[in-house]
């Protein structure tokens, strides 16, 4: 059983990678539709789910595929040998087998449990393994956290954020935790409840048949619970409380009115676990408390302070050690997840077991993985060149050709340029393309240049997923309504549209993204050529796509509603928030030339 759980899960891995490369497969010409029609996900489940041994080997095929377009590589299978696989997954203790795992997730309680009672998180983990010292993802923001927690990897992995409005994606190369259960447990039931519904409707996938419930406030969220688990016993449970988190925000993190919220949803945790005790579904369920983050006196997260940053952890169960858990990030979540019921995690997965959570089992060393080089530019970790080395903007381009040069290497400056830029509300820095970059969620930046009739150019790089509506790249227009004076660069669900207006006449043009455009840095250059009344836009270094400006437009002035471009937001700065990161934005006195933009390939050595 324990084998054919696992090799089940392996060919599902090998199938969703197919799913990808499916999709990219357009780059291949006349090599796609076929051979992965033949080979189509259910073919190759049906076949190893009903025990035939199949002769065919599916993986081998796969590595065949793969190998011949250079795939194989970049997942390093562990399944590419399928005997050893079997001889290495070898006998595991007896400590990795449950058969349901609960996680009860307090949105913002930090570790502020130790600080008020909590006769309920005191009871129940008695005898559990407990950290206060465990360290959630950064920026210490819900959708990132929560991601990490249910996807076991950081933010700039699953690239969630908290305006995320579409359905995480199927094909990503890191499926949550839920999704990886359901790949080796077709029939299980598996739940998910929360306050915030954004965890349902964006973070755990959809198509996963996850029963999915929600409610605004704790209470009712437990009311939920409780009935479901009258007739219900799911193999995973999720649970978000959302309430310590407001009290967090309107009273500060730490006062006595958080306080007393963490307090109160000790109690909502407490009826859960009763009611799993009365309905005898405790002996084999390993049980967590976690929350997602912290947060500060004056009431806010997001940044890197201790009070931020550290997280509870309490874990019971029939196998977990009693006393303290070893280093532990927020994503190993996911590994104790998939560890207690008996599962691989996925190769993608950045996470592990940590030592003092099972009896007998040590943290191993924590898994690393890159992204492949060939689906989209990453450059993880390579700082901006630095301004000697013969490799800097300026070495490439004239300093006066440069309106503003902004780097987003931890804060908003112009590096190079004559135009002040400024960072408007709240920009979270995290790994960039060059350096660091900036996540517009909740911020935007604001550049002072005022367009009028010249001619000029944008180059940034682009880190996006899940994208509902249209919100602003850059902007100094009101986007609420295409004919007002100024111009904007939006991001779509699978375009970017400019547009134009000028009170009356409005141009609009769409410029379809690269397919793969969610998986890692796209770099994008707007170009507004006055002279030749054109509006080109370049994806990825590549030829420009032309759009003529329209004669009722040719003599306007692109000016806005503000005396500056502002980035992540329109020129109002009130349109809906880019759920992006944004990195290098460099703003151009002309209109760009081929040979500018090989330039800037060049400058960012971004070969594919
Ligand atoms: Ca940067
Ligand atoms: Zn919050």
């Amino acid at each position: 059983m324990k084998n054919s759980v696992k090799r089940i899960i392996s060919v599902m891995l090998v199938a969703c990678m197919a799913l990808t490369f499916a999709i990219s497969a357009s780059a291949f010409e006349g090599f796609g539709g076929s051979l992965f029609r033949a080979l189509s996900y259910s073919n190759i489940f049906s076949a190893e789910k009903s025990g035939t041994d199949a002769n065919v080997k599916p993986e081998n095929i796969y590595d065949r595929t793969f190998d011949a377009v250079g795939f194989a590589k970049i997942f390093s299978l562990k399944n590419q040998n399928g005997e050893e696989e079997e001889t290495e997954s070898g006998d595991r203790p007896a400590s990795s087998i449950y058969k349901r795992v609960v996680v009860l997730g307090v949105d913002g309680g930090g570790t502020f449990f130790k600080d008020t009672p909590t006769p309920n998180i005191d009871r129940i983990f008695a005898n559990g393994a407990i950290t206060y010292e465990a360290i959630t993802s950064t920026p210490s923001i819900s959708a990132q956290c929560w991601g990490s927690l249910l996807h076991g990897v950081t933010p700039e992995f699953h690239m969630l954020t908290n305006s995320v409005s579409s359905p995480f994606p199927m094909d990503s190369l890191f499926p949550s935790y839920f999704r990886v259960v359901r790949d080796a447990f077709p029939d299980a039931e598996l739940a998910s409840f929360n306050n915030w519904n954004v965890i349902n409707t964006g973070i755990i996938e959809d198509e996963i048949g996850v029963y999915k419930d929600n409610a605004s406030d704790d209470a009712k969220v437990t009311e939920l619970v409780l009935n479901y688990l009258d007739d219900h016993d799911p193999t995973l449970l999720f649970v978000h409380f959302d309430s310590c988190d407001g009290a967090g925000h309107s009273s500060g993190y730490g006062s006595e009115k958080h306080l007393k919220q963490v307090s109160t949803v000790d109690g909502y945790i407490g009826q859960i676990y009763d009611k799993m005790a009365e309905k005898k579904l405790l002996d084999d369920t390993l049980f967590i408390v976690v929350p997602d983050h912290g947060g500060t006196p004056g009431g806010s997260h997001g940044g890197d302070s201790e009070a931020e940053m550290k997280i509870m952890v309490a874990i019971a169960g029939k196998t977990v050690q009693k006393g303290t858990i070893g280093e532990m990030a927020i994503r190993d979540i996911a590994s104790i997840v998939v560890y207690a019921l008996n599962l691989e995690q996925p190769e993608t997965w950045t996470s592990r077991v940590p030592s003092g959570v099972f009896k007998g089992v040590e943290a191993g060393e924590r898994p690393v993985y890159e992204f492949p080089e060939n689906i989209r530019y990453k450059n993880q970790g390579q700082p901006t060149p630095l301004k000697d080395s013969g490799k800097y903007i300026t070495d490439f381009f004239n300093a006066e050709e440069i309106i503003g040069y902004i780097t987003l290497d931890g804060e908003t400056k112009v590096d190079v340029g004559d135009y002040d830029a400024e960072q408007r509300d709240k920009l979270y820095y995290v790994d960039g393309y060059y350096g660091q970059a900036a996540s517009m969620d909740d911020g935007y930046v604001k550049l002072r240049y005022i367009p009028n009739s010249d001619s000029f150019s944008v180059s940034l790089w682009l880190n996006t997923r899940g994208i509902g509506g249209d919100p602003a790249i850059v902007s100094n227009k009101n986007w609420n309504d295409g004919r007002t004076q100024g111009f904007v660069l939006s991001l779509r669900t699978s375009d970017i549209k400019f547009n134009l207006g000028n009170g009356n006449a409005r141009m609009d043009a769409e410029f379809p993204l690269p397919s793969d455009y969610q998986n890692g840095w796209t770099h994008v250059i707007l170009i507004v050529d006055r002279e030749n009344n054109v509006v080109k836009l370049s994806y990825d270094f590549g030829e420009p796509i032309s759009v003529e400006i329209p004669d009722s437009l040719k003599s306007c002035s692109f000016n806005g509603v503000t005396n500056s471009i502002n980035f992540g937001q329109d020129g109002t700065g009130s349109y809906e928030p880019l759920p992006a990161t944004l990195d290098d934005i460099i703003v151009f006195d002309k209109a760009l030339t081929a040979d500018d933009i090989a330039a800037l390939k060049e400058y960012y050595q971004a070969e594919r």
